[in-house]
């Protein structure tokens, strides 16, 4: 059988279960231009002499890569040309970008991404990738204002990521189960490659930055001392452990195979609220993760369900296998 383009799946979507109106199915072709030229950018590697790191900060507090900055002017660029946001957001900004008067037109739609993340790993070779989210502009508001992004992650109409790896994905939802593509670069098109990703329900993989071991909260602490114990403790099995230290390649491999992802809150980071950004990160990843079956956390609370109270918030995040994920916030 022939192998279907990202159009044409979005297409047959439309027609068979009527999802997606048209422009709806043109703006996702244009998220999937913008990884493509991202994907480009990031696989010239050092031939583009842009791997380094710049003199500046983002609003964050990390020093920003070049490729940082160049991958979020693509995104914004191939976005904004059609006319459907009335506004986007980008972890790398301060504040939200107004999109130039004469490119308005339905601007029904507000666009918040992440360009590069992972982007500490990029000088290093290791797989990065782009995160974005799509949420309904609030109706009759043309030039939005930081309040109106401020929506619980439960409203988002579509998210998805773009994994630069060994090859080239695009995985999304858009609320009707989650849908990989691979980028075939001879042709410069994506073709669905996995059809409703589903999350293993059980594992016995984690992911966790285990050198900030001594600043976890209590509850953390005692599911990863769990764990470690092996098939002599609670658990009765043996755990495995794996840390990319890039989201979307920690994301995509559960998505695959199963496990539990987890940036929790610690000591260090209780002032900030966590590591990972609600609107960026959290929110698109648990709207995929949640769409394939499996569940997302800040250890008290459905992390959709976090009505947002800034922009560049940060929250605690414990995502993957449904089983696993219920299990370790029975520790709290
Ligand atoms: P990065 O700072 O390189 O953009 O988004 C934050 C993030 O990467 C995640 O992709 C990754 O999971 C995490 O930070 C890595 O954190 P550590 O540096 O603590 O390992």
């Amino acid at each position: 059988m022939e192998k279907q383009t990202f159009s044409q799946f979005l297409l047959d979507e439309q027609r068979l279960r009527g999802i997606h109106d048209d422009e709806f199915v043109l703006l996702l072709n244009d998220i999937a231009t913008a990884c493509k030229s991202i994907s480009r950018a990031v696989c010239k590697g050092a031939l583009n002499g842009v791997m380094g790191s710049l003199e500046c900060e983002n609003i964050q507090g990390e020093t920003q890569k070049q490729l940082d900055v160049i991958t979020n002017d693509i995104f914004i660029g191939v976005n904004q040309v059609a006319g459907y946001y009335a506004g986007m957001a980008s972890e790398e900004m301060d504040a939200p970008y107004e999109i130039p008067v004469n490119l308005r037109k339905s601007g029904k739609y507000l666009l918040l991404f992440d360009p590069l993340d992972g982007s500490s790993n990029v000088n290093v070779n290791i797989s990065v990738g782009t995160i974005f989210s799509i949420l309904r502009c609030p109706e009759g508001v043309e030039n939005p204002k930081i309040k109106d992004y401020l929506q619980a992650g439960i409203t988002q109409v579509c998210s998805g990521y773009a994994l630069y790896g060994s090859s080239t994905m695009l995985v999304i939802t858009t609320g009707f189960g989650v849908n990989g593509f691979t980028l075939d670069n001879d042709v410069g098109e994506f073709y669905l490659t996995h059809l409703n990703m589903r999350v293993p329900e059980d594992t016995h993989e984690f992911a966790i930055n285990m050198s900030n071991q001594k600043s976890w909260e209590a509850p953390v602490k005692n599911y990863i001392e769990d764990c470690l114990k092996g098939t002599d403790g609670p658990r009765g099995k043996q755990f495995n452990m794996r840390w990319v230290a890039s989201m979307v390649a920690e994301v995509h491999r559960i998505l695959i195979r199963g496990g539990i992802f987890m940036y929790p809150v610690d000591s260090k980071l209780k002032d900030k609220g966590g590591k990972l950004r609600l609107m960026y990160e959290a929110n698109p990843m648990s709207f995929i993760v949640e769409q394939a079956g499996g569940l997302s956390s800040s250890g008290r609370q459905r992390i959709v369900n976090i009505k947002p109270s800034a922009l560049h918030q940060r929250v605690p995040v414990i995502m993957g296998s449904k089983n696993e994920v219920e299990k370790m916030c029975s520790y709290y």
